[in-house]
């Protein structure tokens, strides 16, 4: 079953939820599959942008529950280490923006996998549930993490604890996310979003979401000697120099990605 789907579209790796019956629930090879895609547009130097949504009415309802409870599963401990950690830090660690286009319901672990990504944008009839409360379960796939940090500890407790649905202006209100356009016009603005992204200085881009990345545990003296060094590689790009020279020169930059 191809439970991911993926293409290339000019600088833009697109990668599809594709289980849309259970609302793309992910299963182990469905969770595999997508560390795979995420691995391959990775290595992939033509690709300087990944884009994330799902197949039909949802985004993702997370764990797949009747594999969670099935005698032959995996199992808890091997869902969370095996399929969801890796997700969310090759997510985190891809040197080229993720942008995560929330379709639907995005629940679970489909909520914190679509929170993990550097820019998120949803249609309006989405939303977001941390589910995992109603079940006896801890938010995983490091909602408990960039939840708090997103919206504060107050509303994060909240919505972890209570489980109730944000829909999509609630969640752009509270600092959720970033955008939130008309169903129809979701995967139009979130592709444009991503190959304005696949054209910026790629390098420059990833530095950003490095240092961003290493702020979560630096205090500051640690995080300015993080910038400097960043901004020093930047500096030794070519799309910096090319940057520069389109400025002075009053022409549009073409950056390469280098
Ligand atoms: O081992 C572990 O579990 C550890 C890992 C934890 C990570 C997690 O993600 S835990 C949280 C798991 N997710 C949930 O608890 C959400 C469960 N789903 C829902 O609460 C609702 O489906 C939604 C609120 C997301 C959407 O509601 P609604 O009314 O729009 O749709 P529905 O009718 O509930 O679902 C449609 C179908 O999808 C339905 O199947 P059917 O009746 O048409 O054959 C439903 O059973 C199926 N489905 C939805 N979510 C899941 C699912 N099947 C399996 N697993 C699901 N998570």
């Amino acid at each position: 079953m191809m439970y991911i789907k993926k293409e290339i579209v000019g600088g833009i790796g697109k990668i599809v939820l594709n289980r849309p019956d259970v609302l793309n629930s992910f299963n182990r090879e469905m969770a595999l599959d997508m560390q795979a895609a995420l691995d391959e547009f990775s290595n992939n130097q033509q690709i300087r942008a990944v884009y994330i949504t799902g197949e039909g009415r949802a985004f993702c309802a997370g764990q797949d529950l009747a594999e969670a409870i099935s005698a032959d599963g995996p199992g808890l401990t091997q869902i969370v280490r095996d399929h969801y950690n890796p997700i969310i830090k090759k997510i985190r660690n891809m040197e080229k923006p993720v942008v995560c286009a929330v379709n639907g319901v995005a629940a679970g672990a489909g909520a914190n996998i679509a929170l993990s990504c550097d820019l998120v944008i949803a249609s309006v009839t989405a939303s977001f549930i941390q589910a995992f409360s109603k079940i006896g379960l801890i938010p995983d796939s490091g909602g408990t993490f960039f939840l708090p940090r997103l919206v504060g500890m107050q509303r994060a407790t909240a919505l972890m604890m209570l489980g109730e649905k944000v829909v999509a202006d609630e969640a752009f209100k509270i600092g959720m996310i970033y955008k939130v356009y008309p169903d129809d016009l979701l995967q139009q603005e979130g592709l444009a979003l991503a190959e304005k992204l696949s054209l910026m200085p790629t390098k420059g881009l990833a530095f950003t979401k490095k240092a961003i990345n290493l702020s979560f545990f630096n205090n500051l003296e640690d995080q300015l000697d993080v910038e400097e060094q960043l901004q020093t590689a930047a500096g030794n790009t070519s799309d910096y120099k090319e940057g520069v020279n389109a400025f002075l020169e009053k022409r549009k930059p073409l950056f390469t990605g280098n």
